[in-house]
């Protein structure tokens, strides 16, 4: 086995692999841009080399730079981990040459499954079944209809240099065809400057079905079972799950041995997967094959129990398959969910930003989080925007399915758009939690699952604007444990008066409108008033930050992060901002015709930009308090002469507390 490791790679996956070298002893060698100085995968390595500025292209994807690292750190072996280099033929022998170990698959089997008409090529000869369809290099239109002709409608029309859905266009009847192959031919020579089309019969609701297959160098090759990754967007798997639900044994037996066929055929070495299109009939076709440990590796490991990196070291050193096929069997189900930095409320725009707050579920036998971030981090353009995998397994899909649930609840990113949301809404979609998915499953239920946020409710409002008072008491209180008289009911931050309606009103904004909250202080809690609602609201902060509140004797938690005026609460499955107006507001005109101002929070007097007696005009500043971490500079709220000011610099004032009087002009 090897002794040292280097990972051409970042992020989760960097990560990973990390986790299973140090688990077998291996020490491990990171690389990074100048970007990823302080990253998590830096971090977890025994040695990090700096091999580049942020681009990909100047970093991660530099043969040169990474092979000189691994030289030079004496590293036997490179793990390129998925994307960037992990299915770059020239790497793999650059890797050979250099004496390096390629943790993956000869170049030859790189470059075989690189190809795409090449491979479909490979398959038909090792008797893989492929969707009836004309791969051929004649193209002559009257050709290419009897082909069509004979294949069958509805029929789809690809690009040769097209994949990933580009340049894909269905005809449903003969007579489209001629129209159709033309604006296809047009479409593929202006997209990828080559206008060769392949045919296939059309799959209305296909599933993606994958088998993961696992071959070493001594003629060994099993299969791990299936994965089912039918829930994408854009071609880009965003849920994927082990066993595919409702799959049954018989047509499973039917995949992995295509899979392994596959894979003999181009005599392959390490881990593989062979995608297929999973017909509603039970027919399935070879899709593609990929020479990489897959994003969705993780759902396999937690059915089978194997530990795919250890097995890719394993093979890589020379060394037989761990387990023989019939020491592999599926136990559970396990659900994989990708936690992206995109704006689902923005077609799923790629978001950067810095991760301001940022926790992930506690990890367990049932929870598994791969990730690459960590708070503070700066999320850029440079990388793909994969944050984390919640990763689920219990003995049964509906069991792994609530444990998902509470692990995207337990999910918290603040700093920057996310899809959490979006994935905790397919968590309770109907056909997703019987197992009906397809191919077509996010396109079906995109007003749903997309739907832009509706208006807060009152008890979110309640639960920001209850955070907000809480949280200026607990600083009040922190503030007043200071003084020389921490017990002095001066520090009595609870705001609650006798015979008096004590309140406090906010304001808080979304995206659309405001809304003012009035908090009534009542001895065991607030009176919480809302347009056309009111309703009796408690709570306390924990001392990590949660907020445990009851709002008309409904106990809940939540969790509000702020900065500044910004809040994000995250309450059941939701994720909301507010904005929190000035705390001075509306409180200057209520109080200006009486003359006098008070306090509209606990805090500590530390300016008076004024003198008693002074003649002042609306607007002029008077006082500024500290609270809240903040500076509020309390301004004229009318014209007049100072009559009196009550307190001097640097004392604290509790809420409420009568600062400054203003005898209006003429008495
Ligand atoms: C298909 C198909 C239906 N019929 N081929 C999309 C990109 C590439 N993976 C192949 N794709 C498809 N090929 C036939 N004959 C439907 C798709 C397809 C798809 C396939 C797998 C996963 C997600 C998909 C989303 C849309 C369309």
């Amino acid at each position: 086995m090897f002794d040292c490791l280097l990972i051409a790679n970042r992020g989760e996956i960097a990560c990973r692999i990390i986790a299973t070298a140090k688990r077998l002893g291996i020490r491990t060698v990171a690389v990074h841009s100048e970007a990823d100085r302080q990253s998590r995968h830096v971090r977890l390595a025994d040695e990090a080399v700096l091999i580049g500025p942020p681009p990909a292209r100047d970093s991660y994807l530099r043969i040169d730079k990474i092979i000189a690292a691994a030289t030079r750190s004496g590293a036997q072996a490179i793990h390129p981990g998925y994307g960037f280099l992990a299915e770059n033929a020239e790497f793999a022998r650059a890797c050979e040459t250099a004496g390096l170990n390629f943790i993956g698959p000869p170049a030859a089997a790189i470059d075989a499954m690189g190809d795409k008409s090449r491979a479909k090529k490979l398959m038909e000869t090792a008797g893989v079944p492929l969707v009836p369809g004309y791969h051929g290099e004649e193209q002559d239109p009257e050709l290419l209809l009897l082909q069509a002709e004979r294949i069958g409608f509805p029929l789809l029309l690809k690009a040769s240099a097209g994949g990933g859905g580009k340049g894909m266009r269905v005809v449903e009847a003969a007579d489209e065809f001629p129209a159709a192959l033309a604006a296809a031919k047009r479409e593929a020579l202006s997209a990828f400057g080559d206008e060769r089309m392949l045919l296939e019969r059309y799959l209305r609701r296909p599933r993606h079905v994958e088998i993961q297959v696992f071959a070493d160098t001594h003629g060994n090759c099993v299969h791990l079972f299936e994965r089912d990754c039918s829930v994408q967007r854009r071609h880009q798997k965003v849920i994927e799950e082990a066993p595919a639900p409702g799959m049954r044994e018989e047509l499973r037996q039917q995949m992995a041995a295509a899979a392994i066929a596959a894979a003999k055929a181009i005599a392959y070495v390490g881990a593989g997967t062979i995608e297929f299109l999973l017909d509603e009939d039970g027919s399935f076709y070879f899709m593609e094959m990929n020479t990489r440990l897959q994003v969705e590796h993780p759902v396999t490991e937690l059915i089978s129990g194997q530990d795919l990196v250890a097995w890719q070291l394993q093979v890589a050193a020379g060394e037989p398959l761990p387990c023989r096929q019939n020491e592999l069997s599926i136990a559970g189900h396990a659900i994989e969910v990708r936690l992206y930095a995109e704006d689902p409320q923005r077609d799923f725009l790629p978001a950067t930003g810095r991760l301001e707050h940022l926790r992930l579920p506690a990890i367990s036998s049932n929870v598994r989080v791969d990730t690459g971030i960590q708070q503070g981090d700066t999320i850029s353009i440079h990388y793909d925007p994969l944050l984390a995998k919640l990763i689920v397994h219990a003995a049964e899909r509906r069991q792994a399915l609530q444990w998902l649930r509470r692990g995207l609840d337990a999910t918290e990113v603040v700093g920057l758009a996310c899809n959490r949301d979006f994935l905790r809404r397919v968590c309770d979609n109907a056909e997703f939690v019987a197992g009906d998915i397809d191919t077509g499953f996010i396109e079906r239920h995109r007003d749903q699952l997309l739907s832009s946020q509706q208006q807060p409710s009152a008890e979110q409002l309640a639960l920001a604007a209850l955070y907000v008072l809480l949280q200026r008491h607990q600083e009040a209180k922190a503030r007043a444990e200071q003084t020389a008289e921490p017990t002095s009911p001066w520090n009595d931050t609870s705001g609650w008066r006798l015979n008096s309606d004590n309140h406090h009103r906010l304001l808080l904004r979304d995206s659309d409108q405001e809304y003012v909250v009035i908090l009534h202080y009542r001895p065991d809690g607030y009176l919480v008033e809302l347009p056309g609602s009111t309703f009796t609201a408690r709570g306390e902060l924990t001392t990590d930050g949660e907020l445990l509140a009851t709002i008309d004797g409904h106990r809940c938690r939540a969790r509000v992060i702020q900065q500044g005026l910004e809040l994000t609460l995250i309450v059941s499955g939701e994720t909301r901002s507010l904005h929190l107006a000035d705390p001075l507001y509306g409180l200057l005109d209520q109080q200006a015709a009486a003359g006098s101002l008070s306090a509209p929070m606990p805090g500590k007097i530390i300016a008076i930009h004024i003198a008693s007696g002074a003649r002042v005009n609306v607007g002029d500043p008077l006082l500024t308090l500290e609270a809240m971490k903040m500076e509020h500079t309390i301004n004229a709220p009318k014209s007049g002469e100072v009559s009196e000011i009550y307190f001097q610099v640097g004392e604290m004032v509790e809420e409420g507390a009568q600062l400054i009087a203003i005898a209006s002009e003429g008495g």
